[in-house]
């Protein structure tokens, strides 16, 4: 069984997804950032950065923190959206996902959404790069039916996540075409509907 430390954010959403799509078991453990529950001991213990998700694999009793490192460990354990011939493919997205797409759209939320009117230079700088990613994502997605290629994979399942976040990001994904393309393909598909709502309080996918 795997049990998932998680809190109601795109990163905890990438992990409740993937656990609905692979069909394992697993039990969610939520841990409230807004109370400061991440700097308890007992989870700095297998949460270094003091930071959502980790998972715990019972089976093995291993835990393993960074969203992209679980998703990675999941694949392999399943078999499944992580197909060994596609990884050099597979990896970029990912990683591109966790070092740029995931930061980059985090600071435009926590300027433009969040603190809006602290930082001129914060809110038009995220801004700018927030929509430059809308951009970069739509033309890979033209000429790529996921991002890593013909299939659907982990490296999606990263991703999708903050794209659903697009109600807060007013930079118009039905403008982009293709991006919207594979947000409602994957919107559909009833692994994402389920871990989306992941605390199981009726959360819906926004709409385009
Ligand atoms: N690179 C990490 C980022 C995780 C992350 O930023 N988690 C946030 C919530 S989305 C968090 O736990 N924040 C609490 C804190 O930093 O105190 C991952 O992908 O797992």
């Amino acid at each position: 069984m795997i049990e998932l430390f998680t809190a109601d954010t795109p990163n905890g959403k990438k992990i409740s997804i993937m656990l609905e799509e692979i069909g394992y078991d697993y039990k969610v453990t939520k841990i409230d950032i807004s109370k400061e529950e991440q700097f308890k001991p007992e989870f700095v213990k297998i949460s270094p950065f003091s930071k959502i998700p980790v998972i715990t694999d019972h089976d093995i009793n291993e835990s393993i923190f960074e969203s992209g490192a679980i998703l990675m460990y999941l694949g392999e354990k399943s078999g499944k959206f992580y197909e060994q011939q596609d990884r050099l493919k597979i990896n970029q997205w990912l990683m591109a996902q966790m070092g740029t797409i995931g930061p980059m759209i985090g600071q435009h939320h926590q300027f433009h959404h969040y603190n809006p009117g602290k930082s001129e230079f914060g809110e038009e700088r995220y801004f700018k790069i927030a929509k430059r990613i809308y951009q970069e994502l739509d033309n890979r997605l033209k000429n790529s039916k996921f991002l890593a290629g013909e299939k659907y994979t982990i490296a999606d399942i990263a991703t999708w996540p903050w794209i659903a976040r697009h109600p807060i990001h007013d930079i118009g994904l039905k403008n982009y075409k293709n991006l919207s393309r594979w947000y409602l393909e994957i919107s559909s598909r009833d692994a994402v509907i389920k871990g989306y709502d992941l605390l199981k309080d009726g959360s819906k996918i926004p709409s385009l």
